[in-house]
């Protein structure tokens, strides 16, 4: 297996699973800000021009980080990160799903629609931007208020791929100055808790 991956929460996302597995692969490093993933060669393998990407040892190719992780949580099933019986696999997707469209993907518009990188990608609407850098902090409220009095991870007691989407999306939040509210102590207790873990530094 090889991992094509480079700066971003995406591959980030994939580097933290693999941590937790105990996965080693050889990886590929992408770098975004030469355009790397633009070039005819990367474009063969994700079309899309993206990062990361596994590409297995018989030339499969496997996009989109979840989908990703989807794939290693089915050859390395301990510890199971997509949960471990039918409660916890529902619970654990339903939230990976909350954190990534109600909080990753409003901090995603931030970027996608102020970063010039992603000028090529779509059309920017720097005022959308703005707008979704407000909603922000009304989105890590509804957090901090479901995870209070709660276990210790976001879908449960076990930690889970949920809680890696929502931390990059943190990471992301601070790189793009729209930070957790300081107010907020369960989104800072839950986040210590997983920045804590040794895969964090993955
Ligand atoms: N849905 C994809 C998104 C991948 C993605 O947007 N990756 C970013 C880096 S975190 C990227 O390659 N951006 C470059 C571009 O879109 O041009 C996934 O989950 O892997």
């Amino acid at each position: 297996m090889k991992l094509y991956c480079g700066i971003g929460p995406n591959s980030y996302r994939v580097r933290i699973f693999m941590a937790e597995k105990g996965i080693d692969v050889p990886r590929v490093d992408v770098d975004l800000t030469k355009g790397e993933h633009k070039t005819p060669q990367f474009l063969e393998l994700n079309s899309l021009g993206q990062i990361p990407v596994l590409v297995l040892d018989d030339g499969t190719v496997i996009t989109e980080s979840i989908a990703i992780c989807r794939y290693l949580e089915a050859v390395h099933p301990t510890p199971a990160l997509f949960g471990s019986d039918a409660v916890s696999q529902g619970k654990v997707e339903m939230w990976n799903r909350r954190a990534e469209i109600e909080i990753f993907g409003t901090i995603g518009s931030i970027a996608l629609h102020s970063d010039p990188m992603f000028a090529e990608r779509l059309v920017q609407f720097p005022a959308f931007a703005e707008t979704q850098r407000e909603a922000v902090p009304a989105k890590w409220a509804w957090l901090d208020r479901e995870i209070a009095d709660g276990p210790p991870f976001i879908a449960g007691d076990q930690y889970s791929v949920a809680d890696i989407t929502a931390a990059v999306a943190a990471w992301l939040g601070a790189f793009f100055g729209a930070d957790i509210p300081d107010s907020l102590v369960n989104v800072h207790h839950w986040l210590d808790r997983v920045q804590e873990r040794p895969s964090w530094n993955a």
